[in-house]
């Protein structure tokens, strides 16, 4: 009896200490997420998935692509980049209940990683928005953004709780050629209207300041 007793006290030490390890550790496994994402994204080799340039973001096209992820209020923005056939692509599933036309995302690229304190000549950003006719392809004037005519393409669908953007920029506009590897600086930010707020990836960063930005590596030695 008193075996058993003894027994019932472990096991019932053993199930509060799993259950207050879970209400412990919840906490700590989302916070390094939501408030210091890893601010580096790897792409090594090409992808093997083919891709469908339609707007849609599905785990066959991008089951073998780099991954980031950051908040935006609604849920957590998942990204995934790779490389495909000639293209460097980014795909984003983005959970927003409040759609608005004036929702966008935008991807900014620092071709030659010169991490300037302003937008320069080889700084380029993708200006995508909800309302598509509205996105704009832009490049820094050494002090701001501006339009430019770029090589990238884009591309929406809608779900029931967001929305999923794809787009796309040739390698080769990039400078970037097969068997070479190459480091360029990566930043994202999202504008919600809805409340309105703004998103960045990596935390932290400014749009408008490169220095602030992630890295991207693309490795198409292999
Ligand atoms: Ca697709």
């Amino acid at each position: 009896m008193h075996k058993l007793a003894a027994v019932l006290l472990v096991v019932s030490a053993v199930i509060a200490g799993t259950l207050s390890l879970q209400g412990l550790a919840q906490p700590a496994a989302t916070a390094p997420a939501a408030s210091a994402p890893a601010s580096d994204v790897v792409i090594k080799g090409v992808s093997t998935m083919p891709v469908t340039f339609d707007g849609n973001v599905s785990k066959f096209e991008y089951a073998d692509a780099a991954c980031a992820s950051f908040p935006n209020g609604h849920g957590i923005v998942d990204v995934s980049a790779k490389c495909f056939d000639g293209y460097l692509y980014f795909a984003f599933q983005i959970p927003d209940l409040s759609p608005h036309p004036g929702d966008d995302i935008v991807i900014m690229l620092d071709t030659d990683h010169s991490r300037h304190a302003a937008p320069g000549k080889t700084d380029i950003r993708a200006y995508v928005r909800r309302n598509m006719e509205n996105s704009r392809m832009q490049q820094g004037d050494g002090q701001k953004w501006a339009d430019y005519y770029g090589d990238w393409e884009y591309r929406s669908a809608l779900y029931s709780t967001g929305r999923e953007v794809e787009a796309r920029i040739p390698l080769k506009s990039l400078g970037i050629e097969p068997g070479k590897k190459a480091a360029l600086g990566l930043a994202f930010r999202i504008w919600d209207n809805k409340p309105q707020q703004t998103y960045n990836w990596p935390a932290g960063s400014n749009e408008n300041k490169p220095d602030t930005w992630g890295t991207l590596t693309i490795d198409l030695t292999e």
